[in-house]
């Protein structure tokens, strides 16, 4: 059986052609910093941002805690949504990898407002926590793929220049935001710091992450990743699918966005689920299945086992996720047998 899978935009393949580009990749030692194709790779995307230096890191994850790690020391807090993948899926690392302590704010629709954060924001005393960093996300992933707005951005950014306080972006699915909002990502850049952003999400890359940053900020953050573990070899191979996806995979993305739009507009119909389909603003769609008192996990295997997988959320919710590997006619497929198993 074919399985459409809505996961997450993580489980694409790499196509046939950046396989090939992959497999065609100049390749060096890239923890001497001579990859080639790593150091195209960096180069490209602080060009992209208009940011001063790069760093090509394996993971989300490590590229957000890399940053994290670069800005504090042990004993500092740091300011981020409640619902942030940095809060909610990240093992509790910046407590155990940089020994900071976490003011989780809680956001609407992910966002937190500039009057919230300078209400959270310590007073200067030695006995006080220092208030080093403030992270945002955008796309943020828990609340069904949202875009902050920018000028909310701006609004915080400013507050934290006044406050002497640095500004970090999880920008997983920033390419996202920027697609669907007609925003650059310059224009998204200016308001940070520093940045983490994927290529192993919506644009197809297998793996891979990138910081973003002053040189100086990025030239001390590889002392971390190589300390966590991320420094890597030959890795041109792997530089020059995320190279491929950026030519090939960003403009893409607003077909995503469609799928992800039809899709809700279809489960909206169905009276067990509650969602705004109006609410969906890029590739992610999240579905409350409370309202008629179905089960989370029984929903999820009824759908596995019929083909189409997605993953829970929260406790009472279904999330989809659209990408690269489904079609228009998958999601068609998909539709029908939500329709045929909860109407
Ligand atoms: N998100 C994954 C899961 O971990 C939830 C997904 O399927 O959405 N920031 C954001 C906003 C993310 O959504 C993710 C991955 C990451 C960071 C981490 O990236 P990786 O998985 O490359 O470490």
């Amino acid at each position: 059986m074919k399985m459409i899978d809505l996961r997450s935009d993580t489980v694409t393949k790499p196509t046939p052609e950046m396989r090939r580009v992959m497999m065609e990749a100049e390749v060096g030692d890239d923890v001497f910093g001579e990859d080639p194709t790593v150091n195209k790779l960096q180069n490209k995307i602080a060009e992209m941002f208009g940011k001063e230096s790069a760093l090509f890191v394996p993971s989300g994850v490590m590229g957000n805690q890399v940053c994290i790690k670069t800005h504090t020391q042990a004993g500092d807090e740091i300011i981020v949504e409640q619902d942030s993948h940095i809060v909610v899926y990240e093992t509790a690392a910046p407590a155990a990898l940089s020994g900071v302590m976490v003011k989780t704010i809680p956001g609407e629709k992910g966002v937190i407002k500039a009057e919230q954060i300078k209400k959270a924001i310590r007073p200067k005393a030695y006995y006080l926590p220092r208030t080093k960093l403030i992270s945002l996300e955008n796309t943020h992933g828990r609340s069904g793929g949202t875009i902050y707005p920018l000028e909310e951005m701006r609004l915080i950014r400013e507050l934290a220049q006044n406050e002497n306080i640095a500004m970090h972006l999880d920008g997983a699915r920033l390419w996202n935001a920027s697609v669907a909002a007609g925003i650059s990502l310059q224009e998204y850049a200016r308001c940070f710091d520093s940045l983490s952003i994927c290529l192993s999400k919506g644009l197809g890359a297998p793996i891979g992450s990138v910081i973003l940053g002053t040189r100086e900020f990025v030239d001390r953050s590889k002392t971390y990743r190589k300390m966590f573990g991320g420094g890597m070899r030959q890795v041109g191979i792997l530089a020059a699918a995320g190279i491929y996806a950026l030519d090939h995979h960003i403009g893409r993305l607003k077909e995503d966005h469609e799928k992800a739009k039809f899709f809700a507009r279809e489960i909206e119909t169905l009276k067990a689920f509650s969602l705004d389909p109006g609410g969906v603003e890029t590739n992610i769609v999240i579905a409350d299945i409370a309202k008629e008192g179905m089960v989370q996990e029984k929903v999820l295997r009824e759908l596995q086992d019929r083909g189409v997988l997605l993953t829970p959320e929260r406790h009472n919710s279904i999330r989809a996720v659209t990408h690269m590997d489904v079609s228009i006619e998958d999601i068609r497929v998909a539709v029908e047998l939500f329709h045929s198993l909860f109407s």
